[in-house]
């Protein structure tokens, strides 16, 4: 039976106790047992509108033989039964029930995309996952669910822009210079670093912890060799490969490498949705 990752999070209402009464209407479903669930922990928002409450955030492990796309339908009904609305993206909800890990499916439709692409740079998500299974694989990254968080905590303050457009990777890196605390600089050299890296079509930024981070200055020690040296997050940004003949099968065959650690892949050409994905991710790694 399928072992599932879920990610719940609320930041209206009473967000505890909705958390809780989502949980005991999941164990109620047929063909669902629960496994484990981790604390709820009270955690900044994210992305979205400025001025919104603290999330109250935590993680559940399930088994099923719901398939996924119902299951995601179940875990919907349970959404909105708790008066969740959608007005805004990322903006303020009662209730948010995300499927993060289904077994080992890599897949991506217009509904669902699994595993969840935000999920392995995400601290808010990371942290109650990994309190409950921390050795569970992810996917497509190839590290369990501990790795990805000590990487978060651990690795180098390095961002990686991996674009085969100049011109895009040069707007991207000129916009954060001047809307976040990212600074360019050289690439740093390690043994894979060309090949996941090409310096061709890689911008460098250092992003210095924020003062109230986490966990500012930890060793890199537990993480293996080369990973120590890795980026904290690499973006993969497609927009305008459309039209590039050669580059289009050098990108593809880059892409779908693995051993690269966290990925935050963005195929949208539009600028200012590049921008605000880009923002929301710095933020959720560093601060
Ligand atoms: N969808 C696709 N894949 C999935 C998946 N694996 N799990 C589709 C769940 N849904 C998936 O979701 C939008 C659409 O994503 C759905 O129609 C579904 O078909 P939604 O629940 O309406 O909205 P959402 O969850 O806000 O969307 P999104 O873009 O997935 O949000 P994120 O990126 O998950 O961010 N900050 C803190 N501190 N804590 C949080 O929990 N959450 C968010 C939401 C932002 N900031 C946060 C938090
Ligand atoms: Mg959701």
């Amino acid at each position: 039976m399928p072992t599932c990752l879920l990610a719940f999070g609320s930041n209206l209402g009473d967000r505890a106790a909705t958390l809780s009464a989502a949980l005991d209407e999941i164990a109620a479903l047929p063909n669902i047992r629960l496994i484990r669930q981790s604390g709820w922990q009270r955690t900044q928002p994210v992305g979205g509108p400025t001025g919104q409450a603290d999330y109250v955030n935590g993680a559940v492990l399930v088994e099923t033989t719901i398939p996924p796309l119902t299951l995601l339908a179940e875990l919907q009904k349970i959404e909105d039964r708790h008066g969740r609305t959608r007005v805004e993206r990322w903006g303020p909800r009662t209730l948010d029930i995300d499927l993060l890990l289904y077994g080992n499916e890599v897949s991506e439709t217009e509904m669902l995309t699994l595993p969840h692409p935000r999920m392995t740079f995400r601290r808010f998500v990371l942290e109650p996952a990994v309190e409950i299974a921390p050795k569970m694989l992810h996917p497509v990254v190839g590290w369990p669910l501990q790795q990805l968080l000590l990487h978060l905590q651990r690795a180098s303050d390095l961002l990686a822009i991996v674009s085969p457009s100049n011109a895009i990777r040069k707007q991207l890196t000129d916009f954060l210079s001047q809307n976040s605390a990212a600074t360019s600089t050289e690439s740093p050299k390690f043994e894979t670093a060309d090949r996941h890296w090409p310096p061709l079509w890689t911008n460098w930024l250092r992003v210095p912890p924020s003062a109230n981070a986490a966990n500012p200055k930890l060793p890199a020690t537990e993480l293996p060799y080369a990973a120590a040296a890795f980026p904290k997050l690499s973006l993969l940004l497609d927009a305008d490969i459309a039209h590039r003949g050669a580059d289009k099968l050098r990108w593809s065959t880059l892409v779908r490498q693995p051993g690269r650690g966290p990925v935050l892949r963005l195929q949208s050409t539009d600028h200012s949705e590049i921008e605000a994905e880009v923002l929301a991710a710095i933020n959720a790694v560093w601060a």
